[in-house]
């Protein structure tokens, strides 16, 4: 009989389960991708998208709340819970517009904020200067230490020091080290600015302990709902409680109108689930199988920008190959492994071809891969990377590839 789905629209479904099949043919080495459970999808797809709940729990500016409210406020109580924080607002869409309220409640247009360069590690709305994080604001930007590709606290301080910014924004989207929190609250309290963590790469491995939170020392802290948290694609900020109303009121009415209640429900199930011992387990792997990946790769010559990593991402840089990252990633597409092309520090190469590979392990974690199947995928990129021209060699890969993922399927239950 079929799905209402394919009865309605079979053009649409048949894209959709061509991009099921897609996904669970291939091995997803994208740092901020991962599976949610099929709990966390029923929610996603329930009858609350029907709903809209501009306002806040027991302040709504429509009727017909009598569980939006429950669901919202359960959302935030699990936060609250899993991260130790103080405040929770559940309904930023997108990472993004968690990084524009949370400075929009703590800074005036036109003050400066200072954060990590977009081709150092850093993301577009740290304050790069084509997205409007970098317009509004007089931004200043950090880098790594290009001798050691780690961050350098007293290169940031010195320049915190220069610049005197409203906002120190900690966090990063391709820095595959520990971040020290400590110092980042350290110099903002030095220079009296206030300290906003994005911690959307790294949620997970904050929520199951295995990297240091964020929560004890920043005044406001970011997040994307969907990387190694594996929930729902959305975001969220937690705070001190001295913040509450300015970032509330951030980002209703200041960025956004209605929340995305499907979306807010999803993450409440996805935070339950990350409150489960098994998901300390799952981040523990994340990080045991990054290190591997990140071994058997130095081991075949690859240069990874700070030498290796202490989390779930690995940033290749592909100079010393004589490869770019984009024919690269899309041989290795061509053979079943996805992955992105990157910017690496002290890039000559333009963003849209840059001398980057980003690799992470959250996705091919929760398939429940481990160390082993680390050892092959590095051979495979290897293999593909030394015959980038060679179909006979990458179709081989790919037939290969295929098996390993009906030998791991996507799980659809994590409890
Ligand atoms: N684009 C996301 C990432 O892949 O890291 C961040 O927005």
């Amino acid at each position: 009989m079929g799905s209402s789905l394919e009865r309605t629209d079979r053009q649409v479904y048949e894209l959709i389960c061509g991009e099921e099949a897609r996904q669970a043919g291939s091995i997803r080495l994208i740092p901020s991708e991962n599976y949610v459970s099929k709990a966390v999808r029923e929610a996603t797809g329930s009858c609350l998208t029907n709903k809209y709940s501009e306002g806040y729990p027991t302040k709504r500016y429509y009727e017909g709340q009598q569980f939006t409210d429950q669901i919202e406020m359960l959302a935030c109580q699990r936060a609250m819970e899993l991260f130790g924080a103080e405040g929770a607002n559940v309904q930023p869409h997108s990472g993004s517009e968690a990084n524009l309220a949370a400075y929009g409640a703590l800074a005036e247009p036109g003050d400066t904020i200072m954060g990590l360069a977009l081709p150092h590690g850093g993301h577009l709305t740290h304050g790069w200067k084509v997205s409007y994080t970098g317009k509004f604001f007089k931004s200043v930007q950090y880098e790594l230490d290009p001798s050691t590709g780690r961050l350098d606290y007293d290169r940031i301080e010195q320049l915190a020091k220069e610049h005197r910014p409203k906002i120190l924004i900690s966090g990063s989207s391709a820095y595959p080290r520990q971040i020290d929190f400590a110092q980042f609250d350290r110099i903002a309290k030095a220079v009296g600015a206030y300290h906003i963590c994005d911690m959307a790469h790294i949620a997970g491995l904050v929520a199951g302990g295995v990297h240091m939170s964020p929560i004890p020392y920043a005044d406001v802290v970011t997040t994307t709902t969907h990387k190694t948290l594996r929930g729902p694609r959305g975001g969220m900020i937690l705070f001190k409680q001295q913040h509450a109303a300015a970032v509330n009121k951030s980002v209703f009415p200041g960025l956004q109108g209605g929340p995305h209640m499907h979306t807010i429900s999803a993450l409440a199930v996805a935070l339950k689930e990350a409150a489960l011992p098994s998901f300390q387990e799952y981040a523990r792997q994340i990080v045991k199988n990054a290190k591997r990946l990140a071994e058997r790769l130095l081991e075949y010559g690859f240069h990874l920008v700070s030498g290796g990593t202490d989390n779930h991402l690995i940033l290749i840089d592909l100079r010393n190959k004589g490869l770019a990252g984009k024919p690269l990633a899309k041989a290795l597409d061509r053979a079943h492994i996805e992955c992105n092309y990157n910017s690496v520090p002290g890039d000559t190469a333009p963003p849209f071809n840059p001398s980057g590979l980003r690799l992470g392990t959250p996705a091919t974690t929760t398939r429940g891969m481990k160390e082993e199947q680390m050892d092959q995928i590095a051979l495979w990129i290897k293999t593909v990377a030394e015959n980038l021209d060679n179909e006979l060699v990458i179709e081989k890969v790919g037939r290969q590839v295929q098996d390993l993922c009906r030998q791991f399927p996507v799980p659809e239950v994590f409890v």
